[in-house]
């Protein structure tokens, strides 16, 4: 559904005045501070998030599922729901591929109605840890690392076949999430799995694009409860490593145990020039792909910080990915995805705020407070106007869910779809 700028534009007028103040009081001590306001501003209305082609209907668990009303049934009516979100935002200007979930009927059709809301294809993503209708070999007991050749193979096809309708839409890199592991001590010989994933990955990026990438995903646990073959980042990074320059590591923020000081993690893939990528959600106990910065927000924030400084001073990495993965079981999927993107924007904005020279010299000085201090005050600033200001140059909604709310879209969606329509996804 296309939202008519000027809808949007009248909401905001309503807002314009409070906006305004909140504005010019935050830039003018900004700017006392030393910070170039203008250049943040245009920092986070360049930050593009993808949003994920499987979580724009209600999500569930083995437990069950809630329907949401108005989902869309057709890779054409997620893209207009990204739409949607994009023209509020500003900030969702592209959309990540699960394939099979979403392969598309009519390529061009749907490169222009994607390019009709400004929204680029990023990722797309294999799935190997389901057996589609029909298919000859089963990944039941894995894909890659599968001790059947045949199995293996039939991976592989699929990884290919996924970057070639990468390809045919304009995307430039695949995400590769192996369920792959045991769930059973013994069930399995753990170097000859990791063995067979490292071979099959590198054949996967042997028929890459030249220009193409390739981020494998890492993950401890679910749905295999003994062992996962790529578990962590340290086994991302090194078969990243093994397959080559087109290869990187994804870090999901969901694929950690608890306490795992993620930021350190990133910092060390950013040094090493091999992280490519997030998919951003937030967890209080597994991989709960709950709302972004609901749970943890200073975490994310810490998280931005070192990639601020890893976008400055690592080079050798190349631009990152930004995708969320969450899945919604009592929320409208679009709210939560707009809340999610609103969480992003400010820890990153909130990131731009650390004087990194600063800092750095109260490193060298080992002046501890000095340190917290800096990066406290700048994670204790209101940067909400600066997020507002960023979508207002761009004809996006200075509240985007009051302004999603106040245009009825929910209800239109479902007296146009119904109240029982299944998005396909988790
Ligand atoms: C695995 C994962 C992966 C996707 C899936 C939808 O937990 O994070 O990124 O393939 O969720
Ligand atoms: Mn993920």
């Amino acid at each position: 559904m296309r939202i008519d700028k000027n809808k949007i534009e009248d909401k905001n007028n309503k807002e314009l005045t409070q906006h305004k103040e909140s504005f010019d009081f935050l830039s003018n001590s900004l700017s006392k501070n030393g910070h170039n306001v203008d250049n943040i501003i245009t920092k986070l209305a360049d930050f593009q998030v993808a949003i994920p082609s499987w979580a724009l209907g209600a999500g569930g668990t083995r437990f069950g599922r809630f329907s949401y009303g108005g989902e869309p049934s057709s890779l054409e009516e997620k893209i207009n729901d990204i739409g949607v979100i994009h023209s509020l935002t500003q900030t969702a200007g592209a959309i990540s591929l699960h394939i099979p979930w979403d392969i598309p009927k009519d390529y061009n059709a749907i490169k222009e109605l994607a390019n009709s809301h400004d929204i680029v294809f990023d990722a797309v993503n294999s799935n190997t840890f389901q057996d589609q209708k029909n298919a000859k070999e089963s990944y039941k007991f894995g894909s890659l690392s599968n001790i059947s050749k045949a199995v293996r193979d039939q991976a592989i096809q699929h990884n290919i076949d996924v970057v070639n309708i990468g390809e045919k839409l304009g995307s430039k890199s695949i995400t590769v999430w192996l369920a792959d592991g045991s769930c059973f001590p013994g069930q399995h010989n753990f170097q000859t799995a990791l063995q067979n994933t490292q071979d099959g990955l590198k054949d996967i990026h042997n028929h890459l694009p030249n220009d193409w990438k390739m981020f494998i995903e890492y993950k401890p646990y679910e749905p295999n409860f003994y062992s996962t073959v790529i578990q962590d980042w340290g086994t991302s990074f090194m078969l990243a490593n093994a397959c080559g320059e087109k290869a990187f590591s994804l870090v999901d923020l969901g694929h950690h145990l608890p306490n795992s000081n993620i930021e350190q993690i990133v910092s060390t893939l950013m040094m090493k020039g091999k992280l490519g990528g997030f998919h951003f959600n937030d967890s209080k106990y597994g991989d709960d792909d709950i709302t972004v910065g609901c749970i943890k927000p200073y975490a994310l924030f810490l998280i931005f910080n070192e990639l601020v400084y890893g976008m400055e001073n690592n080079k050798n990495n190349p631009d990152l990915a930004w995708m969320i993965d969450a899945s919604h079981n009592v929320k409208d999927p679009l709210e939560d995805l707009m809340q999610s993107l609103e969480a992003i924007q400010e820890a990153y904005a909130k990131a731009l705020l650390v004087d990194q020279k600063q800092l750095k010299a109260a490193q060298q000085d080992n002046d501890v407070v000095k340190c917290q201090e800096l990066i406290q005050n700048a994670y204790r600033t209101d940067v909400r106007p600066l997020i507002q200001r960023a979508r207002l140059i761009k004809d996006g909604a200075l509240n985007p869910i009051q302004t999603y709310r106040s245009l009825n879209i929910r209800e239109n969606l479902i007296k146009k779809r119904g109240e029982n329509v299944v998005a396909t996804g988790l």
